[in-house]
C-alpha cells in the first residue's frame, strides 16, 4: 500500500524564525503548503498515470494558495505549531483544486483558461477532469486522517468543519444556487448568502481550522475569528466579481465563461461596480475590527485581509 502522508524532515519541523515583511511570509508559507501538496497528490509514475498527471496538473498548476495562507496566518494568530497547520492548509488546497476543475466543466462554467492554461477538461478531456476532481476530494480528508500530534476529537473536530464547508450547506450548496440564479435578481441578503456558501464557507473553515488547533482558545477569540472569517469570505468573491467586470472591460465583448457572458447574479451586475467597491471595503473594516483584540500576532491576517479586497488579480 503506497503511503503519500507528507513528511517533513526534522528542520522543516521546526517553527522557523518567519520573514517580517508580507512577500517574504506569504513566500515562506506558500513554498510550504507546494511541498506539502506535492508530497500528498500521488506521483504520475503510479497507476493511473493519466489521472495522477492530471490531479497534479489540477493543483500544482499556480494559484494563489490563499485559503492554506489564511490556515498559517491564523495559526500564527493563535500561536498554533506550524506542522500542525499543514494538513488543513493541504486538504483545504485540494478541496479548492477539486471546486476549480468542476466549477469549469462544460456543464458549469464551461471554461477554456484556468490561471491562464488550458483548463483540465481542455487539457486531458472531460472525462478525465472529472475523475480527477473526484480523487481530489478524498485525498483531502485521508492527507487531514494522517495529522499528526493533534487528539482525536480536533481531528473529527476539523473533518466535519471542512465537509459542511465542502457539502450542500457550503461551497456546492452555494455552486448550486449559483447555478438557479443565472438571470434572476437577487436581494443583497440573497446574493451574499450565496457568496458566502459558494466562496465564504471554505475560507471561513481555514479560519476555523486554526481554532480547532488551538487547546484551550477563549470563545471570544473564537467568535471573533469566526465573524473575521465570514466577513473576509463574502468579500473575497465581490472582489472575485469586481476583478471579473474589471478583465471584461479590457477586451471587446464578453469571453466565454465571465460571468456577464453566463448571465451571472453577481454583485456588480445587480447593484453597481460602486456599490461592490463600497461593500468590500465595509465587510475588510468589519473583518479588521475583529482582530484588534489580538494585536500584532493578527498582522499576517490583517496583511491577508487587505490583499484579498485590494489584489488585482
Ligand atoms: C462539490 C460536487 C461538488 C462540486 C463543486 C463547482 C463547485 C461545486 C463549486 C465551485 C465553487 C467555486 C468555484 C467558487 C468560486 C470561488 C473562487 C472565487 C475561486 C477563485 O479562487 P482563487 O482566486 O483562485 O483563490 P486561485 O487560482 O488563486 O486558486
Amino acid at each position: 500500500m503506497p503511503d503519500f502522508g507528507v513528511r517533513y524532515t526534522a528542520r522543516q519541523r521546526v517553527k522557523a524564525a518567519l520573514p517580517e515583511n508580507f512577500k517574504a511570509r506569504i513566500s515562506t508559507y506558500t513554498d510550504r503548503v507546494n511541498l506539502g501538496l506535492d508530497r500528498t497528490l500521488p506521483p504520475t509514475t503510479t497507476r493511473p498515470h493519466r489521472l495522477h498527471d492530471a490531479m497534479r496538473y489540477s493543483v500544482l498548476n499556480g494559484g494563489k494558495r490563499v485559503r492554506p495562507l489564511l490556515v498559517y496566518a491564523a495559526g500564527e494568530c493563535l500561536n498554533v505549531d506550524t506542522p500542525l497547520l499543514d494538513a488543513p492548509a493541504i486538504a483545504i488546497e485540494l478541496i479548492h483544486a477539486f471546486s476549480l476543475v468542476h466549477d469549469d466543466l462544460p456543464a458549469m462554467d464551461n471554461d477554456d483558461l484556468r490561471r491562464g492554461k488550458p483548463t483540465v477538461h481542455k487539457q486531458y478531456d472531460e472525462a478525465t477532469a472529472i475523475l480527477a476532481a473526484d480523487a481530489l476530494q478524498p485525498l483531502a480528508f485521508a492527507a487531514l486522517s494522517r495529522i499528526e500530534n493533534v487528539p482525536a476529537d480536533a481531528v473529527i473536530g476539523l473533518v466535519q468543519l471542512i465537509a459542511d464547508a465542502c457539502g450542500s450547506i457550503g461551497m456546492t450548496g452555494g455552486q448550486s444556487i449559483d447555478l438557479s440564479a443565472e438571470g434572476q435578481s437577487l436581494s443583497k441578503q440573497e446574493l451574499e448568502h450565496m457568496y458566502a456558501l459558494k466562496t465564504g464557507a471554505l475560507i471561513h473553515a481555514a479560519i476555523v481550522s486554526a481554532c480547532l488547533l488551538k487547546v484551550g482558545l477563549p470563545p471570544a477569540d473564537a467568535e471573533a475569528l469566526d465573524r473575521f472569517g465570514r466577513d473576509i469570505g463574502i468579500a473575497f468573491q465581490i472582489k472575485d466579481d469586481i476583478l471579473d467586470v474589471e478583465g471584461d472591460t479590457e477586451v471587446i465583448g464578453k469571453p466565454a465563461g465571465s460571468d456577464e457572458a453566463l448571465n451571472k447574479a453577481t454583485y456588480p451586475a445587480l447593484f453597481g461596480i460602486d456599490e461592490s467597491r463600497a461593500r468590500c471595503d465595509e465587510l475588510l473594516a468589519g473583518a479588521l475590527g475583529n482582530l484588534e483584540r489580538f494585536g500584532s500576532s493578527a498582522k499576517p491576517l490583517v496583511w491577508l485581509a487587505r490583499y484579498i479586497v485590494e489584489r488585482g488579480q
